[in-house]
């Protein structure tokens, strides 16, 4: 792992013979390239796989240029190392100039059957999360706010039976983090000659896992995402959700090697590579940042909402402390790590806290399906029993790093700094899609309004109709959701220079849309491309004709 690069060049027509060797049946999909349906390789909707022993003849033009990748479409095979680069160079030069560059493929490993792992998550989706939060952390948060709020915000987080530490389905506990197919102990390593500048294409082909990448030491100039030309500009770290591409430039000036760092946005592991000017050189490995926590506005809460004079001011009183059992004193100062769900802080929410009325929090504005009690202005689930929770008031988050970025003085990439270099005629959309992007996290179901694939239909574009696709994001996840065959315009407040991303990585509790040009007649895939969400059913398909 990865599998070995492909390369090409724009405008060649390309024939790619592909054996299944494999005792099983499988599929290559070529991520990211518009290509003839039957070509997409994708099984039960393009085509119906590829046998053990049989032979695929996959044939195409190169119709665009830049960094993409390559992956099984079948089961997990692409958790089990099933993917590679892909790399299409122009024919002509491009808007930017580097004297050498370097192909960064980050994954993820387990040594666990990832379907064993995704038969776990559905038992118990958070078994893999061994960071949340701690009785200890609670006596601090009791220092640090007062026991008032403290309190309240457990008991919140205990009525979604969420966990603000819930970032990943699958963690560092059960994962080994790759860069370029080996691990941080054993680091690959791109060499370099001091003051040149270095393209770095980086491509996330990790099954279920978001990294925020940064080269101590070094700015980075990404000047393409997806594959595309955006206008240059200079970061110190990035997000890359899950099957996303970007192409930075560096140009390290010291005789000296950098780390690549590329820390999972849970904060349980990185992956980690070297730059330096010759092999067996080591970088400094940077500190792992803090574990950080889901906030309001992950829950699709918008700073309106949140304005604390529109809540009742009555807080729980402090019996509940001085109220509870000799046993429950005992398990709080244990101060280890809830063993079993629901989280330790749904046990607190449980306790009893006094004849006190319950508090209205913010978090009482998110409705939680199957919770009694509410408020004024709690919202009716809409989508049954495959959604747990609404976001009440999402908005765009393209202004936003991310959970857990952007607060520790570094300039980080944001959605809004994607700008096309090239201006197209965006003609307005003739139809509005919205899609609900819902789950519920218990259970570990994932969908869009709140069904399963196996429970929904296509949805119909009539060829070259201009549709404008709506996601709202009612779950408390990052989703990058991926379309086949055509770009997505992502709307980031580009105006006519929108960029065009093959995956947007959608945030917890945001809104925000995508323009599509339906310009490849036939079916295409739609999905969540984290694998275990996909396969529990977070997939769509889009039918052109
Ligand atoms: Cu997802």
């Amino acid at each position: 792992m990865p599998a070995p690069l492909l390369r090409f060049r724009h405008g060649q027509n390309v024939e790619l013979r592909v054996t299944n060797r494999l005792t099983e049946r499988t599929s290559i999909h070529w991520h990211g390239l518009l290509l003839p349906n039957a070509m997409d390789g994708v099984p039960g909707v393009t085509f119906k796989g590829i046998d053990p022993g049989e032979t695929f003849v996959y044939k195409f033009p190169l119709r665009q240029y830049g960094t993409y990748w390559y992956h099984s479409h079948s089961g997990m095979q692409e958790q089990l190392g099933l993917y590679g680069p892909l790399i299409i160079d122009p024919a002509e030069p491009e808007p930017f100039a580097y004297a050498r560059e370097h192909i960064v493929v980050l994954s993820d490993w387990t040594f666990s059957d990832p379907m064993r792992l995704l038969a776990k998550l559905k038992k118990q989706s958070d078994f893999s999360n061994l960071q949340q939060r701690t009785l200890g952390d609670f006596f601090d948060d009791v220092s640090a706010q007062g026991l008032k709020r403290a309190w309240a915000d457990r008991r919140e987080w205990g009525k979604m039976r969420m966990d603000p530490t819930d970032f990943a389905d699958i963690t560092g506990a059960n994962f080994t983090y790759l860069l370029n197919g080996r691990p941080a102990t054993a680091p690959w390593t791109g060499t370099f000659q001091p003051g040149e500048r270095v393209r770095l294409r980086f491509i996330n082909s990790a099954a279920t896992t978001h990294f925020d990448v940064r080269i101590p030491g070094l700015k980075m100039t990404v000047v393409q995402a997806d594959g595309q030309h955006v206008k240059p500009v200079e970061v110190e770290e990035f997000r890359m959700g899950a099957a996303e591409t970007y192409d930075v430039i560096v140009e390290p000036t010291e005789e000296r090697a950098y780390a690549i760092f590329a820390e999972t946005t849970d904060r349980s592991g990185f992956a980690l590579g070297t730059l330096a000017p010759r092999a067996g050189l080591t970088a400094q490995i940077p500190a792992r940042r803090k574990r950080p926590l889901r906030t309001m506005a992950d829950m699709g809460m918008a700073a309106t909402a949140m304005n604390e004079s529109t809540m009742p001011k009555k807080a729980p009183d402090e019996g509940g402390m001085a109220g509870m059992s000799a046993s429950e004193h005992a398990a709080m100062s244990g101060n280890k790590p809830a063993a079993s769900p629901p989280s330790d802080m749904a046990g607190m929410a449980g306790m009893s806290h006094g004849a006190s009325t319950p508090p209205v929090s913010p978090a009482d504005h998110v409705r939680m399906a199957g919770m009694p009690g509410g408020s004024m202005t709690e919202m009716k689930n809409q989508f049954g029993p495959g959604n747990s929770m609404m976001a009440m008031s999402p908005v765009s988050r393209a202004h936003e790093p991310g959970t857990g970025l952007g607060d520790d003085g570094r300039r980080v990439l944001v959605y809004r700094d994607l700008i096309a270099l090239d201006a197209r005629p965006l003609p307005a959309p003739e139809r509005e899609i919205i899609m609900n992007v819902t789950g519920n996290m218990e259970r570990f179901i994932w969908g869009f309004d709140g069904k399963k694939f196996s429970e929904s239909a296509s949805i119909p574009l009539r060829l070259r109709e201009r549709a404008r696709i709506t996601f709202i994001n009612h779950t408390m996840m990052e989703h990058p959701l991926h379309l086949h065959g055509m770009f997505m315009e992502l709307e980031n407040g580009a105006d006519g220079l929108a960029p065009l991303k093959h995956t947007v990585t959608v945030k917890p509790g945001e809104k925000i849309s995508v323009l599509v040009t339906a310009d490849a007649p036939g079916d295409w895939a739609f999905h969540c491309h984290l694998a275990y969400h996909m396969d529990a059913g977070m997939f769509r398909v889009f039918s052109v004709a």
